[in-house]
C-alpha cells in the first residue's frame, strides 16, 4: 500500500520487478564508483553531498516557489536541508506505479525536477541528482508537506526502507531531506561550518533575495548564520572588496536576459592592484573561466578604451591593455545557461561559444551606458588605468634592462639559488627558505639531486599593496620569479616550472607565519595556477627535539612532545628527558634539518589548496590590506599549526 490508500496499480508488477532491478543496478553503479558521481569521498565529495540537496532547492527558488532555505549540521554526522518550495510531487508516477518522491529518490538522473527546467545544471559533476546523495548515504529520509499533508519515506543506502508513509496536516508546502552519509563510503565524515558557510554564502549573493539559514547544533551552543541579500551581486562586490578603498561609491550593475543567456554583473574598482574577476555559470564558480569571461574581457577594453577616445582622455594614440583596465577591481559575472558544456580539467571551464558574444554584447552596452552617465567615474578609472599603464611600461624597462645581468625568464639564475643536478621538473622541488643561516643549513642537508634551496632574506614585499613595477623591482621576488621560470601573470606559463614542488620554509613562529602569508599572496596573485594545480607545499618543521642519552625524537605539537616525553622517561616523570624548543630553522643543524622536514620519506608537507577562490580573495586582501586587525587575528591564530590550509 503506498500513503494515498491505492493499491499499487494494478498490473504493474512485472514493471515493478524490472524497476526494481534497474533502481538496484544504479545504486550499485553509484556505490561501486562513488568518485564518479562526487568527485570523491573526501571531506570534498562528503560537501559535495550537501550541495546537491541544497541545489534542489535553489532550483525551485530560481523558479519561483521558493524563498527559504536552511541547513542544520546535527549531532552524529546527520545533515538536513529544508525549504519552503512546493514540495516533490507524491501522487503516483503514471507509469512507474510508484510516487514521484520515491523515483527521484531512487532513480539515476531522474533528480529533483521532471520537466527539463530551465538552467538546470548538467555535466561536471553538479546536478547527478538527489538520489546518488541517497546512495550515498547510510540512511535517508525524505519529508514532503503538500497538499496540507505531511509525508515521509525513508531509505537505506539508496533502497526504500518504508512506505511513503503519511504522517498528519501540514500547514505549508516544502521539502525536508535529513541524511547520515555512509562511513563505508566517506573516508571523513564530519561536516565543517566553514566550508558550507561559504559554499552557501555564495549561493546567497548569486539568488538575491534567496534567504538561507546554516545552523551547526553540534556545541552545546548552537551557532547560526542567515545569509540574505536583497542587492546579489552588488553586495557580493561590497563583500569581496572588503576593506580595499572604492574609487566610485556606485558598484556598477546590470542584470538582463538574452536569448542565449541570463546575465548579471556587477562590478568596482578600488585603490589595490589585484584584479579580482570572478565568475560563475548556473551558480557555479567556473574557476577556469571560459567564453562568458573571454567575453567581458573583451568587452571591458574595447568600451573603456573607446570611452576615452571619444572623450579626448588618451594624450597621443594611447592604447590600454586589458591588463591595464583590469587592475584594481572587483567583478563577479553571473549567467544561466541553458545547456552549459563544462570543460577543462575540472569542469568548471565554460564552452559554449554563443555566451561569448552575448556576453561581450551585453557589457558593451551597460558599461557604455554607465560610463556616459557618470562621467566623473568614468575618468577616475581611466586615470587608474593609465597610471597602470605607466607602472606596466616602467616594469617592462626594468625586466628588459635587467634581463641582461638576471633576466626574469630562462637565462641566467640568480645567485643565491642552490639548484638541484636533474632537469625534470617532475622530479625536482625548490625550498623558499626564510633566512641565510636556514638557507646554509637547507643546502648542506638537502638532497642535491632533486632540491633545490632558495633562501629568501627577511620580510618579502607585501603584493597586496605594490604595483607590478614595484613588485618586480623586488629582489626577493625576482629571485622566485627567475627560479620558478614560469614567468608572472598574463605570461605565466605553468608548462615552464622548473620545479613541480614549491615548497615555503619558515620558522614556527609569529614572523614564519608572516612571511608564508606574504609568499602565498604573492602566488595566490602573480602565479595562480601554481596553487590551483595543487605546486605548492608548506613544510613543517618541527617545534621540539626530546632526548634522552642517545635517543633523540621529534615533535610537532605540544602534544607529541609530551608523548615523547614519558615514552623516553618510562617511568612517566620526565626523568632524564631534555627538550630543546626550536625557535627557528637556524637551530637545527644541516642533519636534523634533513631528517625532519625534507627527507621525502619522513617529512609532512602541507599542500596548499584553494577551496573557494572567492573567500581566498577576500582573506588575502583583508590580510594584506589596510586594516591590521584582522590580519594579526588571522597570523595569531594560524601561527604556529597550518594543519590544513584551505586559502
Ligand atoms: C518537481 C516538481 C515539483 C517540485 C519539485 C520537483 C521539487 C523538488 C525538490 C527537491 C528539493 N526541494 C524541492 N522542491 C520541489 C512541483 C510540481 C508542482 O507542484 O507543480
Amino acid at each position: 500500500m503506498t500513503d494515498n490508500g491505492m493499491a499499487r496499480a494494478s498490473g504493474a508488477a512485472d514493471d515493478y520487478t524490472s524497476r526494481q532491478i534497474q533502481v538496484l543496478k544504479g545504486l550499485e553503479a553509484v556505490r561501486k564508483r562513488p568518485g564518479m558521481y562526487i568527485g570523491s569521498t573526501s571531506a570534498r565529495g562528503l560537501h559535495h553531498l550537501v550541495y546537491e540537496v541544497v541545489d534542489n532547492s535553489i532550483d525551485e527558488a530560481m523558479a519561483g516557489h521558493c524563498t527559504r532555505v536552511s541547513v542544520v549540521i546535527q549531532a552524529g554526522d546527520v545533515i538536513s536541508v529544508d525549504d519552503n518550495g512546493r514540495g516533490i510531487p507524491v501522487d503516483l508516477h503514471p507509469t512507474e506505479g510508484i510516487p514521484g518522491v520515491e523515483l527521484a529518490m531512487t532513480t539515476l538522473h531522474a533528480g529533483g525536477k521532471f520537466d527539463k527546467s530551465s538552467y538546470k545544471v548538467s555535466g561536471g559533476l553538479h546536478g547527478v541528482g538527489v538520489s546518488v546523495v541517497n546512495a550515498l548515504s547510510e540512511w535517508l529520509e525524505v519529508e514532503v508537506r503538500r497538499d496540507g499533508r505531511r509525508h515521509r519515506q525513508r531509505y537505506a543506502r539508496g533502497i526504500r526502507a518504508t512506505d511513503l508513509d503519511l504522517l498528519g496536516s501540514a500547514p505549508d508546502t516544502g521539502t525536508l531531506v535529513t541524511f547520515r552519509p555512509d562511513a563505508e563510503i566517506f573516508t571523513e565524515l564530519a561536516f565543517s561550518f566553514d566550508k558550507l558557510s561559504a559554499r552557501l554564502r555564495e549561493l546567497a549573493f548569486l539568488n538575491k533575495g534567496l534567504e538561507i539559514v546554516l545552523r551547526d547544533e553540534r556545541p552545546e551552543d548552537p551557532v547560526e548564520e542567515t545569509y540574505r541579500y536583497d542587492g546579489g551581486l552588488m553586495e557580493f562586490v561590497g563583500y569581496l572588496r572588503g576593506s580595499r578603498q572604492p574609487i566610485h561609491d556606485q558598484v556598477i550593475w546590470f542584470e538582463t536576459s538574452r536569448p542565449e543567456a541570463e546575465i548579471e554583473l556587477a562590478m568596482q574598482y578600488d585603490e589595490g592592484f589585484s584584479e579580482n574577476i570572478h565568475t560563475f555559470v548556473n551558480n557555479i564558480d567556473t574557476h577556469e573561466g571560459g567564453t562568458h569571461l573571454t567575453g567581458l574581457r573583451a568587452a571591458l577594453t574595447r568600451t573603456v578604451n573607446d570611452y576615452a577616445r571619444r572623450n579626448k582622455l588618451f594624450k597621443k594614440d594611447e592604447n590600454l591593455s586589458g591588463d591595464d583596465v583590469r587592475e584594481g577591481l572587483t567583478c563577479v559575472l553571473s549567467v544561466n545557461v541553458m545547456e552549459p558544456q563544462f570543460e577543462g580539467q575540472t569542469k568548471t571551464k565554460l564552452g559554449n561559444s554563443e555566451v561569448r558574444g552575448a556576453v561581450e554584447a551585453a557589457v558593451n552596452e551597460h558599461l557604455s551606458a554607465f560610463l556616459e552617465e557618470n562621467p566623473r567615474v568614468a575618468r577616475a578609472l581611466i586615470e587608474k588605468s593609465l597610471q597602470a599603464q605607466r607602472a606596466r611600461v616602467a616594469a617592462r624597462k626594468a625586466r628588459d634592462l635587467a634581463r641582461k645581468k638576471s633576466g626574469l625568464e630562462g637565462g641566467v639564475l640568480p645567485g643565491k639559488l642552490a639548484d638541484c643536478s636533474i632537469a625534470d621538473p617532475s622530479l625536482t622541488e625548490i625550498y623558499l627558505v626564510e633566512g641565510d643561516s636556514a638557507g646554509g643549513s637547507a643546502k648542506q642537508g638537502r638532497d642535491r639531486s632533486f632540491q633545490a634551496i632558495l633562501p629568501l632574506k627577511g620580510k618579502i614585499l607585501n603584493v597586496e599593496k605594490a604595483r607590478i613595477d614595484k613588485i618586480l623591482s623586488n629582489d626577493e621576488i625576482r629571485a622566485m620569479v627567475t627560479a620558478i621560470g614560469a614567468g608572472i601573470r598574463d605570461d605565466f606559463d605553468l608548462a615552464k616550472a622548473r620545479y613541480h614542488k614549491i615548497i615555503i620554509m619558515t620558522d614556527a613562529d609569529v614572523d614564519g607565519a608572516h612571511i608564508r602569508t606574504l609568499l602565498l599572496t604573492f602566488f595566490f596573485r602573480q602565479m595562480r595556477e601554481l596553487i590551483e594545480e595543487g605546486y605548492v607545499y608548506i613544510a613543517q618543521p618541527p617545534l621540539y627535539r626530546v632526548q634522552k642519552g642517545k635517543t633523540e625524537r621529534y615533535a610537532y605539537s605540544d602534544d607529541e612532545r609530551d608523548l615523547e616525553v614519558s615514552r623516553l622517561s618510562n617511568g612517566n616523570d620526565g626523568k632524564g628527558v631534555s627538550i630543546q624548543r626550536y625557535k627557528g630553522l637556524g637551530e637545527m643543524n644541516p642533519d636534523q634539518l634533513w631528517k625532519t622536514t625534507m627527507d621525502p620519506e619522513a617529512r609532512t608537507i602541507l599542500r596548499v589548496t584553494v577551496e573557494s577562490a572567492t573567500e581566498a580573495d577576500r582573506i588575502f586582501s583583508q590580510l594584506m590590506g589596510d586594516e591590521v586587525q584582522p590580519r594579526r587575528e588571522f597570523i595569531e591564530k594560524n601561527a604556529r599549526y597550518v594543519r590544513n590550509l584551505d586559502v
